[in-house]
């Protein structure tokens, strides 16, 4: 393995090296370490069990009852879904399908935004692909199963120490019938910030290749020209291009006559022209009521012409009622989490859509036996994750007043708490709403829901009102996001920004409101991967890779770092991840399919006065010793 090593690195080929190379050159020594992921496994176990996990350790801990969950037995074998339609026909069969059901179409959000609404976008990809084979057989009539995008890979790398690519590809090889989904932030690509042209093309070819069927693509300001990039590359790749209205104000309401039933007409039909094969209707913040859905549902349908795909979040407790609002007005599909992680700002509950439907002509045609025995997987699941959860008790109207997106709303209430202003949080939400109306009335959505959302906390801890923010003669430090919002580097929103803020912001700069990527050159995806290659000490790196190093370059380097030391740790159950185990404690996992670490904690020694700690394991029946030192 060593001359192996030597021979493929590349300053051995490259006839670089002198004879202190091998004794420079550290990884041709990792042949060893590499074959050992067993022992990194066990030193994260290690680490985990004598310092605690730095996520959790602080947190409420899971009830005393929670188990391992188990995945429900498969009813059936499974049959032809949606996937198999895309396969065989392609995108627009299966856009010209799903015009003719007579069904109301669903989409599970579970795994994408369901616990980015309800945990952080804390879930495992392992607790994920235990469940995948039971959707799968049980629930093969699924529109798509969100299970991608949005924040969930930045968190993989960055939280979970897991590949996001790997998550994609074993989900997809688990349910090879029905269509996997992601969430595209358009030129944001999975991120917060106008990746160049190329980088958003290349991540969207690899994501098809990986397994994504249908993206919905969307743009923050909802910007039309910000999406065509995103929209093009999704087409060229032969799968689904969802293109999404994002849904904000109120239609009904003749004070917000800036979004009104035209502009979303309008926008649905530049989505059409621009390519879409269907139309997402995206209300991330679920501020859509129920007679505005009929309306806009009716309208839409009539006048864009595509099928329509419709999400929303239950934050003010509506949703449901909202859906069936829209399935009435005749809306195509919509997205529902498993009743487990259902409700406040996640999605509408799958069983109570699928129940209030039942014997009506838009019935579901779903098993409420197979959601249950799939919600009740859930729920163990989730009893893990309770560090993660917001503490949010029961529905908020108050979501009208702030119009914040479900994944937001808990998160900037910790984030106000963590500041401080906790008991001031009536108004932030008071000062979220005027900063809305002061950047112009924008639509709120990652990355711009995040800059309002800086604004909104900056002011309340400085006692800043929007009058004094607005006078030109107060001096206000504007945070970095503002800033670059207003020099266009998020595009542009309907009308443009009001010129009165973007002086106060900018000063004497001028802003640019052509489209970002237009003034940013293309990456050089060779010379970044040959970048992100010698940062790793010349470890090959896959497109995949690559493609996560284009987005997130620390992030991704130092999951890679994080890789090194504890490998694989994605194979752990879940509350071995992040609280290690008990002396006398059994796991299994799997580290290769059909090869199991057999893992028992013994003991746990005495910390020496080196601060280090020796923890006593055996590894498949053979003793093991680790040591790691204790920080606490
Ligand atoms: C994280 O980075 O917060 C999550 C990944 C786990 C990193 C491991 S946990 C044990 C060790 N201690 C730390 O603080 N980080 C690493
Ligand atoms: C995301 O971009 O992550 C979202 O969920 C937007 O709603
Ligand atoms: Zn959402």
């Amino acid at each position: 393995a060593f001359v192996e090593n030597l021979l493929k690195h590349p300053t051995f080929l490259n006839n670089e090296y002198t004879t202190r190379f091998i004794d420079e050159t550290p990884e041709l020594f990792q042949f060893k370490q590499r074959r050992d992921r067993g022992t990194k496994v066990l030193t994260y176990i290690a680490d985990i069990t004598v310092n605690g996990h730095p996520e959790t350790k602080t947190h409420p801990r899971p009830a005393a009852h929670v188990r391992d969950p188990r995945p429900p037995r498969l009813r059936a074998e499974p049959t032809m879904g949606t996937r198999n339609l895309l396969e065989q026909k392609g995108p627009q069969a299966v856009a010209d399908w799903m015009g003719q059901q007579r069904q109301l179409l669903v989409t599970d959000t579970t795994m994408r935004d369901g616990h980015q609404s309800l945990l952080a976008t804390r879930m495992r990809s392992h607790d994920m692909i235990k469940v995948a084979p039971a959707y799968s057989a049980n629930l093969p009539q699924l529109f798509s199963v969100e299970c991608w995008g949005g924040a969930t890979f930045d968190v993989a790398y960055r939280f979970l120490q897991e590949c996001p690519w790997q998550r994609l590809r074993d989900l997809r090889a688990a349910m090879p019938n029905v269509m996997t989904q992601m969430l595209l932030r358009g030129s944001n690509g999975v991120g917060y910030t106008n990746y160049p042209d190329n980088v958003v093309q290349e991540f969207v070819r690899v994501a098809a290749g990986t397994g994504v069927d249908v993206f919905r693509v969307f743009d923050s300001l909802n910007w039309v020209e910000n999406m065509r990039v995103a929209m093009d590359a999704v087409i060229d790749s032969g799968k689904i291009c969802e293109g999404a209205v994002c849904y904000t104000g109120d239609i009904l309401d003749p004070d917000r006559a800036k979004y009104d039933l035209k502009y979303y007409v309008k926008m649905g039909k530049d989505l059409r022209d621009a390519g879409a094969h269907i139309l997402g209707l995206k209300d991330m913040a679920g501020l859509l009521k129920p007679a505005a859905a009929r309306q806009l549902i009716r309208a839409l349908k009539t006048e864009v012409g595509l099928p329509i795909h419709f999400h929303t979040h239950d934050t003010a407790g509506v949703a449901c009622a909202t859906i069936l609002a829209a399935s009435e007005a005749g809306v195509d599909a919509v997205d529902c989490a498993m009743d487990a992680f259902s409700g406040n700002t996640s999605q509408a509950t799958f069983g109570s859509v699928v129940e209030a439907l039942r014997h009506t002509d838009r019935d579901t045609g779903f098993d409420i036996g197979a959601v249950r025995d799939i919600s009740n997987y859930w729920e163990e699941v989730r009893g893990h994750y309770a560090a993660f959860e917001s503490g949010m008790q029961a529905p908020s109207s108050e979501v009208y007043l702030h119009e914040m997106p479900g994944g937001q709303f808990t998160n900037l209430k910790a984030q106000a708490a963590s500041l401080g202003l906790a008991d001031r949080w009536p108004e932030v939400a008071h000062t979220y709403a005027d900063v809305n109306q002061m950047f112009g009335d924008i639509v709120k959505v990652t990355p711009s829901s995040k800059v309002v959302g800086d604004m909104a906390l900056m002011m309340v801890s400085q006692g800043l009102t929007r009058a004094e923010v607005e006078d030109p003669g107060t001096e206000v430090s504007f945070p970095d996001s503002v800033i670059d919002m207003m020099r266009g580097n998020l595009g542009q929103p309907p009308g443009g920004f009001p010129d009165g803020i973007v002086k106060k912001v900018l000063k004497d700069e001028a802003p640019n409101t052509e489209r970002p990527g237009k003034h940013l050159p293309p990456a050089d995806l060779e010379a970044l991967r040959a970048e992100a290659s010698a940062a790793m000490d010349g470890k090959p790196v896959d497109d995949e890779d690559l493609s996560g190093y284009l987005m997130y370059p620390k992030v991704f380097l130092d999951y890679m770092g994080r890789h090194r030391t504890y490998g694989p740790v994605r194979v752990l159950p879940t509350k071995t991840f992040f609280y290690g185990m008990e002396p006398g404690e059994e796991i299994s996992a799997e580290i290769d399919p059909g090869k199991t670490l057999e893992i028992r904690l013994q003991a746990v020694g005495e910390t020496n006065e080196d601060g280090e700690v020796k923890v006593f394991f055996e590894l498949n029946g053979q003793p093991r010793v680790i040591r790691v030192s204790n920080r606490l």
